[in-house]
Formats: structure tokens, sequence, C-alpha cells
């Protein structure tokens, strides 16, 4: 396998477009011959992780439990797309810290809530506002930015690049290292 595995890890909000970054920077990575993985939060919570909720704890297991298997994936040489809001900068530091400095690449999907909201593709910050899920990350529970992180994605001129360009920057980045 002619590539260094490493971790990239795509932190935001809900409705951020974390998936679809993942998967368009996995489609990418793949037509480039290079070997990755996604571990997207939210489905791994219908299968490892189907017995942890959003409290507090259950996050910080979540995030930790996706942490090790990422590591797992980097030390079998692949690239480990990581998607989850994971809002708590302490856990991200964690699982930073089980791999190397240059092998763990943390990406701050940095979408204003207001845009998130706006789109709320499956109504769920709907119904936090109404107050029918308690402890929604940006409504009643924190959302702790990465204070230096390798990649920032935001918006330019109030106009969002898509998911193609922001995985190209993703690339461009491993690329050049
Ligand atoms: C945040 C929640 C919550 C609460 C359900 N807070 O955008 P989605 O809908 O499709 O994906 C989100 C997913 C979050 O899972 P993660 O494993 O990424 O979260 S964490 O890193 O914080 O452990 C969201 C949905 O679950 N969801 N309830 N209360 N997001």
């Amino acid at each position: 396998l002619n590539q260094q595995g490493c971790v990239v890890w795509i932190t935001g909000l809900s409705g951020s477009g974390k998936s679809t970054l993942a998967c368009s920077l996995d489609r990418q990575l793949h037509s480039r011959g290079k070997l990755s993985y996604v571990l997207d939060g939210d489905n791994l919570r219908h299968g490892l992780n189907k017995n942890l909720g959003f409290s507090p704890e259950h996050r910080v297991e979540n995030i930790r439990r996706v942490g090790e298997v990422a590591k797992l994936f980097a030390d079998a040489g692949l690239i480990c797309i990581a998607s989850l809001i994971s809002p708590y900068r302490k856990d991200r530091d964690a699982c930073r810290a089980l791999l190397s400095e240059e092998n763990f690449i943390e990406v701050f999907l940095n979408m204003p809530l207001e845009l998130c909201e706006g789109r709320d593709p499956k109504g769920l910050y709907k119904l936090a506002r109404a107050g029918k899920i308690k402890g929604f990350t940006g409504i009643d529970d924190p959302y702790e930015p990465p204070l230096s992180c390798e990649i920032e994605l935001q918006q330019k001129d109030g106009i969002c690049p898509t998911p193609t360009e922001m995985a190209g920057e993703v690339v461009t980045y491993l690329e050049d290292k």
C-alpha cells in the first residue's frame, strides 16, 4: 500500500454537511487510487454505538469509540474519515492524542447555526426548538469550536463552497503532506 494511514476528523453542527463532505472526500480519494473509509457518527449509532444516546456521557463514549476505531483503520494504512458532531473539544483532543501529530487532521466545517437550522434535513432543529428534543447541539447543548485545527471550511462572501470544492481542499492538504 503506497500510502500512510491517517485520520481526517470532520467536526461541525448537525446539518453542516459533514456526511456529504465525508462521502465526497471518500470518492475523490478513491479516484486517486487511495484507500479510505468513512466512519459516520449517525450511521455508527445504528450498530457499534446503538446503546448510546446524546447525554454528555454518551457523547463522550461515542467519540471515544470512534476515535479508537479510526486509529485502527489508520494503523492499517487507510485514510479514515470520521464525521461526527463531536461537540466537545476535550474529546476531539483525546482522539488526536491517540495518533502521532501529523496523522490527525481536524477539519472544522464551520457553518453558521442559521444555515444548518435553515437546512434542517431531518426536522430535528424544529423539534429541538419546540422542546421535543432535549440537549440538541447548538440549541441547548454546547458546540465547542476547535481553537486550532488543520483545516477550517466556511462560507466566503456569504456563499458556501460546494462539497466537491471543500473535499478538494482537504485532498490538496493531504497531497501537500
Ligand atoms: C445532536 C442529534 C441529537 C442531539 C439526534 N444533538 O445531523 P444528523 O442528526 O443527521 O446527525 C446528527 C446525529 C449526531 O450524531 P453524532 O454521533 O455525530 O453526535 S456526537 O458526536 O455529538 O456524539 C443528528 C442526530 O444524530 N441527533 N439527536 N440531541 N444531534
